[in-house]
């Protein structure tokens, strides 16, 4: 840790160095980042990009008085350091560590908790008025990336700002990257600003004159500091419309520049926005040259940025190309993916049918209403959207799709727990918030061929439905060369038995298996079966069991709470079979970040808890029929 660093425990003592010192510091930050992560993981590249604006905020602003919200958040690692948490910034998103975005519970100078996008405006808008209700006399500083105004609801919120409020400061952190490059008319208009012949001409000036400031006593420096950013001032038609004074482009490295316009800015008795040009993953070229990967990652060694080679394809992977292969025999297939053309595989789709794939930007309700559109010409839409973010389009899917019976395909990426990001990204919801949609089928499969099997089987369905497949590494199984539909509504029965009958969903079949197997040894009889479809659900299987079983028991990576579980008890109920179900699954009750292997532990969805709690069932009966014999 650099020496600067170390003296650092809260904004007070950033405030104490000098100009020269705060350089020094953005320095020795940019080498904490670059160390830290490599061994942790994380957003460098984001993070790389802010260290002089989170210096110059922190210089000129005072939290916890004054409110930083931050979209995302994932680019609040230097907020982290500068409030008191360097030392335990090396446990960043490990487990009972510090959490990868800010969080309400972790630091008072966390004011508001993210990790979805497009949420700053609006939620700094609120604390605005709250301030302005209250008499209160507080900055609230929105900082939010360029990819952020793809989002509908930063629309919402700047339709929204002037006609609330006097004082708010929006910071646009444009780096011209999503995670993907950015996309659409609203990139195009910034990169417009940015490379205007007279922005080049006011940004030198203003450079100029802040240059000069150093020496000149407080009032002057003030003085000089208004005249600086004011000539800054370059007309930009869209902001000012909607109410809000445009002030930059500005270089977002450039920290007197930063310091001296902020200080401006806070002076302002209307709402303003700065455009701060920054570049991801400044100070680290492997970075600077891979700005996609180095968004988010895992461990990667600090001099290189070389990351361990994934050996096994993830199920992303296996999504893509196999849409590929459907979208070859099918011309009517087309892939549409909200800003995750990255993660969930579509990448790799793209070359294979360029005209028949669309990125959208970080707007999953219109992704929906899109494709519902695309559906209602005979289009075959498949919206990969990953479980956590679809959330933000449960009315698109009621509303415009299943009301209307089109046929959408929601391939869920990142159905089940995420791990390391933790709350915020955790796809633990998609099965209880679509299995009461009519007309909605639902799916799960237990490897990569099946995914491959259902995203056919998909195709066959005259209407909406859903696949929900993990993140990471596939199951490792032979896949046909072809995928194959399958018998919509049909579990499949992988192995019979009369005592207890146990339905593992999605991967969950493994942990099945292993339940089956300990069972066995205790001389039960086990039947293991992959239910493959949430809904229709396989009433007739369950039906069967019910008849022969001591108890079922269900393992599903989601919430119990109206997840698969809830489905199969509805069954029984409505047969009226009054056999237990042992339901394993996520309890009421946001998970934190963590290993998964550790969270299973301590939350019990694991075999050690179905056995414990289905053993004593199955023990009643065998005592019961040896007394009745
Ligand atoms: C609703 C939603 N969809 C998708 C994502 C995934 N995501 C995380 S960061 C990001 C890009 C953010 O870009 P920008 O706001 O410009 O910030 P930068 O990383 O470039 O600093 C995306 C798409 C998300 N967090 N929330």
């Amino acid at each position: 840790m650099g020496p600067l660093l170390e003296t650092i425990h809260s904004p007070a003592d950033l405030k104490r160095l000098n100009p020269s010192q705060v350089t020094d510091l953005a320095a020795e930050i940019r080498e904490c980042l670059i160390q830290t992560l490599s061994k942790t993981g994380g957003h460098l590249g984001p993070n790389l990009g802010v260290v002089e604006l989170t210096l110059a905020l922190h210089t000129v602003f005072d939290t916890p008085t004054d409110r930083f919200v931050f979209d995302v958040s994932h680019q609040a690692y230097i907020h982290k350091i500068l409030t008191g948490r360097l030392d335990r910034f090396s446990t960043i998103r490990q487990p009972g560590g510090l959490n990868g975005f800010m969080l309400r519970t972790e630091s008072q100078h966390d004011c508001y908790g993210a990790g979805h996008a497009g949420t700053a405006l609006s939620a700094a808008l609120g604390m605005a008025v709250a301030r302005d209700l209250a008499g209160g006399k507080e900055h609230i500083v929105a900082v939010a990336g360029d990819a952020a105004f793809t989002n509908g609801i930063s629309f919402e919120a700047l339709n929204n700002i002037a006609d609330q409020t006097k004082r708010l400061i929006v910071v646009l952190n444009d780096n011209e990257w999503s995670i993907d490059r950015n996309v659409g008319a609203i990139a195009r208009y910034f990169h417009r600003i940015v490379t205007n012949e007279h922005y080049n001409r006011l940004h030198d000036s203003a450079r100029r004159i802040v240059e000069k400031i150093g020496g000149r006593t407080a009032v002057e420096v003030v003085r000089r500091a208004e005249e600086a950013a004011k000539s800054m001032l370059w007309p930009s038609i869209m902001f000012e419309e909607f109410g809000l004074t445009y002030y930059g482009p500005i270089d977002g490295h450039n920290l007197p520049l930063l310091i001296e316009s902020l200080k401006f800015l806070k002076t302002e008795n209307r709402p303003v926005l700065l455009h701060v040009l920054t570049q991801k993953g400044r100070g680290f070229q492997p970075a600077l040259d891979g700005q996609k990967k180095f968004h988010g990652l895992g461990p990667y060694d600090p001099e290189t940025g070389i990351t361990k080679p994934a050996g096994v394809p993830t199920y992303s992977e296996v999504f893509a190309t196999t849409l590929a292969k459907l979208a070859d025999k099918n011309d009517r297939v087309v892939a549409i993916t909200a800003a995750m053309p990255n993660g969930t595989g579509l990448d790799l789709f793209r070359p294979h049918h360029p005209r028949r794939y669309f990125d959208v930007g970080i707007a999953e309700e219109h992704a929906v209403i899109f494709a519902a559109g695309m559906a209602t010409r005979g289009y075959r839409p498949f919206c990969a959207i990953y479980s956590t973010f679809l959330q933000r389009a449960f009315d698109p899917i009621v509303h415009d799709v299943a009301l209307q019976k089109l046929p959408v395909v929601f391939c869920m990426d990142r159905g089940g727990l995420s791990g390391d990001d933790g709350p915020t990204h955790h796809g633990l919801f998609d099965i209880s918030y679509l299995r009461g949609i009519p007309e909605m089928a639902l799916m799960a499969p237990k490897d990569e061929d099946e995914l491959a099997d259902m995203m056919a089987t998909a195709l066959t369905i005259d209407g909406p439905c859903a696949i929900r497949y993990p993140r990471g590494a596939v199951a490792g199984v032979d896949c046909k060369p072809e995928p194959l539909p399958i018998p919509v509504g049909k579990a499949e029965v992988l192995a019979d038995g009369s005592d207890v009958a146990i339905l593992g969903l999605g991967p969950m079949t493994t942990l099945a298996r292993e339940l089956a197997e300990r069972l066995e040894q205790d001389g039960f009889s086990a039947a293991v079966i992959n239910p493959r479809f949430v809904k229709p659900i396989d009433r007739d299987t369950i039906s069967q069991y019910a008849h022969s079983v001591a108890a079922f028991v269900t393992f599903e990576d989601h919430v119990k709470m109206g997840g698969f579980g809830s489905a199969v008890l509805e069954v029984l109920q409505e047969i009226g079979s009054s056999v237990p179900v042992v339901r394993i699954g996520w309890p009421d009750h946001f998970i934190e970040h963590g290993k998964i292997e550790g969270l299973r532990a301590k939350y019990g969805v694991s075999v050690n808890e179905a056995y414990t709690q289905v053993s004593p069932l199955l023990h009643s009966r065998k005592r019961r029929t040896l007394v009745a014999s």
